[in-house]
């Protein structure tokens, strides 16, 4: 048998036999429990407007740290110039929290009051 076909727990909905009991009695009694296993919580990290921060730095962040073509850094910072905030993407909690590091640090060393946060998505 190999490792890669045992027990897979992961596929939600699907029951997943359990070893068989024994009843003591000389009976076997056949359970079946169904593993359901939650997807895990996701996180958008969000780019926040201000009168300060360069178009250009805020193309080149979203470029930068969240791999978009030239292109779609505009739309998305145009988007935020003009409403306010906007979505650089979703991600697991930790990726987020370090997006929103990276994010922030080459804000404030670049001198500019960008804001960057993260929140349930
Ligand atoms: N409003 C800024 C300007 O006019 C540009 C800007 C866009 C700043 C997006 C922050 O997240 C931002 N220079």
């Amino acid at each position: 048998m190999s490792y890669a076909s045992s027990n897979t727990p992961d596929s939600p909905g699907a029951p997943t036999p359990s070893p068989l009991p024994d009843d003591g009695q000389g009976a076997v009694v056949a359970e079946r429990q169904t593993a359901r296993v939650e997807p895990p919580p996701m996180y958008q990290v969000v780019l926040l407007n201000d009168d300060y921060t360069p178009m250009e730095f805020v193309v080149m962040i979203l470029q930068e740290y969240f791999q978009l073509d030239l292109e779609a850094a505009t739309q998305i910072m145009l988007k935020i110039h003009h409403e306010g905030r906007g979505v650089c993407g979703v991600f697991s909690k930790d990726v987020a929290a370090t997006k929103v590091e990276m994010v922030s640090s080459a804000a404030r060393r670049g001198g500019h009051p960008l804001q960057c946060i993260m929140e349930a998505a």
